[in-house]
């Protein structure tokens, strides 16, 4: 993507309406959390943009249709650490540890989130993948999210990754090897990743022993209807 329509992107952020349906988010956003990563990524920090975070978190864990899948790996089916739902636009699939998945309908608390994101960003997310990290135990491998099906375009992958509840470290590493990033993420934190940071960079949340409560994490994504 180029620069330009990066900041006009980030730009967005600035003059959205602050509050919908059942989820109020940030007023204030500051323009200085933009990061370039080169090579066409970047990320756009935005702390705290739910505010009523916790409350968000107890109704969506009311709501979202949540079940700790499988995974196949060598030839056998393992529980993947965390719990899981996906849901969007009606007669959108996407393929995530190794099945397709077709989405549930929003829910109220998700139609209101990805609404506000929408007129926030002026990307229209169509999806969302839910994570629920119940404590320290649960985590999210080193990946990705470069599935042929996301966009808006092959070399320009949006994911606008919302947490909610306690905070657990969001960890990047460029794939040819160098620095890690590591953030924080919880209490309403959005975080979004766009251009090619999917194509250079790999993702996890890992495991800790610290004592944290859960977390749930929301990552919006736009999904293009199977070719
Ligand atoms: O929980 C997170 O912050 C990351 C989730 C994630 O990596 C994903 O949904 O692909």
């Amino acid at each position: 993507m180029q620069l330009q329509a990066c900041w006009l992107q980030c730009a967005r952020f600035y003059h959205a309406p602050r509050i919908l349906g059942a989820v109020s988010v940030s007023q204030n956003i500051p323009s200085q959390h933009r990061r370039d990563l080169g090579l066409g990524a970047w990320l756009c920090y935005e702390p705290a943009f739910v505010q009523d975070h916790e409350a968000a978190m107890q109704r969506l864990l009311r709501e979202l249709p949540l079940a700790q899948e499988t995974i196949r790996m060598i030839g056998r089916d393992v529980l993947v650490p965390r719990l899981v739902a996906f849901c969007g636009e009606p007669g959108l699939r996407y393929r995530y540890s190794g099945r397709d998945h077709d989405a549930a309908p929003w829910t109220p608390t998700l139609r209101a989130l990805v609404d506000q994101l929408r007129s926030a960003t002026g990307t229209r997310y169509d999806t969302v993948l839910c994570n629920y990290y119940r404590d320290g135990r649960d985590a999210m491998g080193r990946h990705a999210d470069d599935e042929p099906e996301l966009g808006p375009s092959a070399d320009d992958i949006r994911i606008a990754s919302v947490s909610l509840g306690s905070r657990r470290t969001f960890r990047m590493r460029p794939r040819v090897g160098g620095e890690r990033i590591d953030y924080l993420l919880g209490e309403g934190d959005l975080l979004v990743m766009g251009g090619t940071t999917q194509a250079h960079w790999v993702h996890e949340v890992p495991r800790t022993k610290a004592a944290v409560g859960p977390r749930l994490n929301l990552t919006f994504r736009c999904v293009r209807l199977a070719r």
